[in-house]
């Protein structure tokens, strides 16, 4: 497919300053009558024609200032249509459409699910309802006229306010919205349905009533109380860390069942995969309350970070999602506890990101080209983008960060803005040259941060040299290192070092030698707390040295980290004798500090995952082996652990309390379950018996279903009554049904391949609802590497099949699903082989979509 640069963006040549729509809703024929008030851009090129955007319309009627467009002056293509000499002044051009919301599989553009209309614009769904200048530097405001049967679609929304509503006729009715905030054409949305919803008033900093809803299936409106509360509260949290507040008089936030990703920030009205809305204590677990809250505060705070100041251009993304992952995470660590949600953010870029930059789909932050602007939704982007925020802020110190931020907003607002926009607010507020910071947007790959220690007894100093080294030739990028040293009893605060400021060296070479002085004895290093980089560090350190971090050292992540790293050598170079000692080490972790903080005790006991494992490794990766180490280690840990997992155990059970889905009673939850699941892998049989206990005590979804998992990889008679008696509990709730295919699909057995098949026969599943082909399909490419990735290649080739069948019917959701093959080239011989003839089958499919067709080019080049 061919590329679009970065290099070649130039300005439209019109813009459209007001869009007025009439929407008639109908399961198979919906009309749009769209009104464009266009004019030519001064700053676009003077004699272009115009030419607007369209994909699968059905070009009902056209006028221009209400006379015809005289046949020779138009053309009409799948792509769009273009005006070959439109007028050079103010002009008004309507268009009638036609589009199928039923037959819409794509889920861009208008679709309806489970009976519900609803929109997904972004990136480029608008130009599926009617044509379009579809470019986010073309903002306009809106007035949205609905019409739809009564009785099929009694809620009608759209963005902005609600301005009026009435009958038409004996059974239909309309509303009408109106935007005032420019908008790009990929903030669009309306929904019509029948919905059941909550609300309530929030009272902005500014003194403006928001009435506030959650819109769900009629039934499930107690499903929405979490989700409403966590808006009020990103509501707040934005007015009082970014000075921001919502500038509209309703908020309106809609669940739908079918849907590409997680949700969408349409202005005033967002629209969320309903996996990310609804919640009671008996279908959602800790996570999804915790997703739920974070995904309510993204698309929320999107308002202004994305909507209010928006892109420019897509090769700006990351300007609005980096910055916005950043704020949702700064949100989650307010509202729980910012050392343990760190280290989660630290868990899933390494488990995302760092692989897709060590592998073929690898991009900078800021993509110079793209073939299919859909495939480059990403982990880089997304979280890398957001590591760049914060090490802006480590930078130049949270003061001058915010004052950035403000004139970010004020300098922007109401425009479409590129990344230079946004770093001149900090240079402006802090009179510093970000011109090499800048590089983190544009160098793609993981730098290494190689470290190395001598210390001198004799003159008490500790010399630290630091290098960095790139995946790609350049100028060396600006590496914020938070450090210190920790000797045998604890940090050692005495010590001093001209070139640390705050705790903090700035790299902005290619090495640097650090000395510190006043060294009393023989330190180890803590480096990159608080994971002050995302860069992988090469530090070696002995066992022993680590373990006094995790003992002794007063940066969190790093106590994390240094548990880690131990496991992580055990992985890949077993030793009994050095797992006993990491045993005994985690035992006195434990015995003083578990009941203390047990979130961070249960990210203690979790070790490194296995693709982690297969990541640190450059090449010939074999999944088989990484399992078996990784259980034997665990086996191990569980059998030396035994005594006090039980007593941690014991003393977590809940009783009879009720649930809260708080981030303490979640961390006990989670300790106790990661004690359970550890003492299963040391004793199997009396694993099974306790899980299987544990499900029948079950009050809650969070620890039937963290049995649930445990009993799943013990094979065995209990497991299968456990699983078939869980999926008849459930059989009427989809989004726990997801959980069971995604814990079945996981199990590391052979037969999983049989089970997977009989499952996509299951009543429950459809390859038309992204939940469920992700829940199945999905959790196997991503979470079972020995099965996904099995030498006889059966295991790609069931997610080949799968990727090749959706093709036709939803290309976005098929080319995310190919991305697991993104690390084949680093596995052992047969199975990289076995990758290679999959994805060549697949290539072979003629007509595939260009997101497949990118994805697999990039993933084959
Ligand atoms: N902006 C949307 C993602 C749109 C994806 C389009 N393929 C959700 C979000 O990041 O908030
Ligand atoms: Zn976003």
């Amino acid at each position: 497919p061919p590329l679009i640069r970065l290099e070649d963006y130039r300005p439209s040549a019109f813009l459209i300053d007001r869009v007025d729509l009439d929407i008639r809703l109908d399961p198979h024929a919906a009309r749009i009558t769209a009104e464009l008030a266009l004019r030519p851009n001064p700053e676009g090129d003077a004699d272009a024609p115009l030419h607007l955007d369209g994909d699968d319309l059905t070009l009902v009627a056209i006028d221009l200032d209400g006379a015809g467009v005289a046949p020779g002056d138009l053309t009409v293509e799948p792509s769009g249509l273009t005006l070959r000499n439109p007028p050079r002044r103010p002009f008004v051009l309507r268009l009638v459409t036609q589009v199928d919301p039923t037959a819409n599989t794509k889920l861009m553009g208008l679709y309806r699910t489970d009976g519900v209309y609803c929109t997904q614009c972004e990136a480029d769904g608008f130009r599926r309802i009617t044509y379009f200048l579809d470019r986010p530097d073309v903002m306009s405001v809106y007035t949205t006229r609905i019409e739809a049967n009564r009785e099929e679609a009694p809620v009608l929304l759209g963005n902005g306010n609600p301005v009026e509503a009435g009958p038409v006729g004996e059974d239909r009715h309309y509303a009408v919205w109106h935007d005032p905030h420019p908008k790009p054409a990929y903030l669009f949305a309306i929904v019509g349905g029948r919905l059941g919803k909550v609300e309530t008033t929030f009272r902005t900093m500014e003194g403006r009533d928001v009435t506030c809803a959650v819109y769900v299936e009629p039934g499930r409106e107690d499903r929405a109380g979490y989700a409403l509360d966590a808006v009020i509260r990103s509501m707040e949290w934005d007015e009082r860390a970014f000075g921001r507040a919502y500038d509209l008089d309703v908020f309106n936030v809609v669940a739908v069942s079918a849907f590409n990703m997680g949700a969408m920030e349409n202005k005033g009205l967002n629209i969320f995969n309903d996996k990310y809305v609804l919640a009671v204590p008996d279908t959602a677990t800790d996570a999804d309350y915790a997703a739920i809250e974070a995904i309510i505060a993204h698309e929320y705070f999107h308002n202004w970070s994305g909507n209010r100041v928006t892109c420019r251009d897509w090769f700006q993304l990351c300007l609005k999602e980096g910055l916005t992952v950043f704020r949702d995470q700064e949100f989650s660590s307010d509202m729980r506890s910012r050392p343990v949600h760190r280290i989660g953010e630290v868990r899933s870029l390494r488990a995302r990101q760092f692989p897709e930059d060590a592998g073929p789909l690898k991009h900078p932050v800021r993509p110079n080209a793209y073939a299919e602007i859909n495939n480059f939704y990403t982990a880089t982007v997304y979280d890398k983008g957001a590591e760049i925020v914060r090490m802006l802020r480590t930078l130049i110190g949270g003061a001058a960060f915010r004052a950035g931020m403000d004139r970010y907003f004020a300098d922007n607002d109401g425009t479409a803005a590129t990344v230079e926009d946004f770093l001149a607010a900090f240079a402006t507020v802090t009179g510093r040259d970000l011109s090499a910071f800048a590089r983190w947007y544009e160098r793609p790959g993981t730098p290494k941060l190689s470290a190395s220690g001598r210390y001198d007894p004799a003159a008490r100093t500790y010399t630290l040299r630091l290098a960095q080294i790139l995946t790609v030739e350049g100028p060396p990028l600006v590496i914020p290192v938070a450090l210190g040293l920790v000797g045998a009893k604890g940090p050692m605060t005495d010590v001093t070092c001209a070139a640390v400021t705050d705790g903090v060296f700035i790299l902005d070479r290619d090495e640097a030698e650090l000395v510190f002085e006043n060294v009393a004895e023989e330190p180890v290093p803590s480096l990159l707390r608080d994971f002050s980089a995302p860069v992988r560090l090469d530090l070696s350190l002995t066992d022993e040295q680590r373990l006094r971090l995790l003992a002794r050292d007063s940066d969190p992540f790093n106590r994390w980290q240094a548990a880690q790293d131990v496991a992580m050598r055990l992985i890949l170079d077993p030793d009994p004798a050095r797992a006993e000692a990491f045993a005994e080490a985690l035992g006195t972790f434990l015995d003083g500090e578990a009941l203390a903080d047990p979130a961070f005790a249960a990210l203690v006991l979790a070790l490194p995952t296995e693709g982690e494992a297969a990541d640190s490794l450059p090449s010939d990766v074999d999944p088989d082996a990484i399992h078996q180490a990784r259980r034997d280690l665990r086996a191990r840990l569980g059998r030396a652990l035994r005594p006090r997992l039980e007593r941690i155990d014991a003393s977590l059970s809940s009783g009879k309390e009720a649930y809260s889905p708080d981030a303490a009673s979640a961390g006990r939850r989670a300790l106790r379950n990661a004690a359970l699941d550890l003492i299963a892998a040391g004793d199997p049989q009396a694993g099974a018996a306790l899980a299987t206990q544990r499900l029948d005590a079950a009050t809650n979804m969070t620890d039937r279903l963290a049995a649930l998992a445990t009993i799943a990889q013990i094979p065995g008679e209990a497991r299968e009554a456990a699983l078939t008696a869980f999926g008849e509990r459930y059989a009427q709730e989809p989004l726990v049904l997801d959980k069971w295919f995604a814990i079945q699909a996981t199990i590391a057995e052979p037969e999983t391949l049989d089970r997977i098949a009989r499952l996509k026969a299951h009543p429950a599943f459809s390859m038309t609802n992204p939940n469920r082909v992700r829940a199945l399909v999905g959790s196997f490419s991503m979470a079972n590497p020995t099965q996904f990735a099995r030498a006889d290649g059966a295991g790609f080739a069931l997610v080949a099949d799968v990727v090749k069948a959706l093709d036709s019917t939803n290309p976005q959701v098929a080319a995310r699903l190919l991305t697991a093959f993104g690390s084949w080239r680093r596995l052992e011989k047969n199975r990289r082989v076995a990758a290679a003839e999959m994805l060549n089958r697949i290539k072979a499919v003629p007509g595939l979509s260009r997101d497949v067709a990118d994805i697999l080019g990039r993933t084959l080049k």
